[in-house]
């Protein structure tokens, strides 16, 4: 597998297992299955409430011998409502709590928003706390502490732009180690790779496959099915593989981390099988003509009406 490495030696394997939307009462079979299948690096966040049924399912992982806790790169996101420096440990130990294990190996700022504690999603203008109340710059010295003390082992951030990445590098102590972002050919945002390559900033691709397992709710009527594009169904076909495959591969292949989401064990043990996908340049290249600068998660919710922060702050365009 291919590995992302870190100035101290760390590697974080390329392909990871998603839980955002895996359903309690699922999602633990899911990781027990992918870490079967060879897995070794699993997403969560506390916003995905099923961290604890994770936790479970790493450590039954680990007694019964199926890996190794040194062996599996374990990253979680700190959620919007805890910004404030002094909810930042409490955050991060609550879900070392749920997870059953000492340390991280990275913890991410979910979203560059800041929503009042408590408050897992905004209803009002009233739920949001602007940047002049909780610079991200704060958060971010808190998250630098934890590093500090050996409980997270590497920290980054998630939903980043150029504009927010160059603040914290910036104003921050230590740099980002990863920026985890929507990315998949209807949205490659060349100039965030490069920026990102630049500084040295890996990057995490989550809806890699299109995100077509949304809540209806947060899909738009109009939306394209990345996984229904002919020209990514042709490329599979040639080869005999998924559309997933494909998707999956050009991602790997651009250098990124690719983390999909799945509780069914057939597509689990599809997705790793994407690293061994050969495209060729020419195939490669048909799939970047794809470009849309299209968001499935444009995060219209932290942008309604009244609230401190729009969508050129979210994506720097
Ligand atoms: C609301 C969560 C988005 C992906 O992490």
């Amino acid at each position: 597998m291919q590995s992302i490495s870190f100035a101290n030696g760390d590697e974080m394997p390329m392909v990871g297992l998603g839980t955002w939307k895996s359903p309690p009462g699922e999602v633990y079979k899911a990781v027990k299955t992918a870490l079967e299948a060879g897995y070794r690096h699993v997403d969560c966040a506390p916003i995905y409430k099923n961290e604890h049924e994770v936790g479970n399912a790493l450590r039954d992982s680990f007694d019964a011998g199926t890996a190794s806790r040194e062996d599996v790169w374990v990253t979680s996101k700190l959620w919007n409502d805890n910004h404030h420096p002094d909810n930042v440990r409490p955050a991060l130990e609550q879900t070392l709590d749920d997870l059953q294990l000492d340390a991280l190996d990275l913890y991410l700022i979910h979203w560059p928003v800041a929503l009042t504690h408590g408050v897992d999603f905004p209803e009002s203008p009233d739920d949001f706390v602007s940047p002049e109340e909780v610079p991200l710059t704060d958060t971010w010295a808190a998250m630098e502490a934890l590093k500090e003390d050996g409980l997270v082992r590497h920290i980054g951030v998630s939903n980043f732009s150029v504009p927010t990445l160059q603040l914290i590098l910036d104003e921050g102590e230590v740099r980002p180690e990863m920026n985890q972002v929507e990315m998949h050919p209807y949205l490659p945002q060349p100039d965030l790779v490069s920026f990102a390559k630049s500084q040295n900033i890996p990057i995490t691709a989550y809806s890699p496959l299109g995100s077509g397992d949304r809540p209806d709710a947060m899909k738009a009527d109009d939306e394209p099915t990345l996984m229904a594009n002919p020209t990514i169904n042709e490329i599979a076909d040639a080869h005999g593989v998924s559309p997933a495959h494909v998707l999956l591969q050009w991602g790997l292949n651009r250098g990124t981390a690719v983390i999909p989401k799945s509780t069914t064990p057939a597509h689990i043990e599809d997705n790793l099988a994407a690293a061994d996908l050969d495209l060729s340049t020419d195939e490669l290249q048909t799939i970047d003509t794809l470009d849309q600068n299209y968001r499935y998660l444009a995060g219209a919710a932290w942008t309604m009406e009244g609230s401190p922060y729009t969508q050129a702050d979210l994506w720097g365009e």
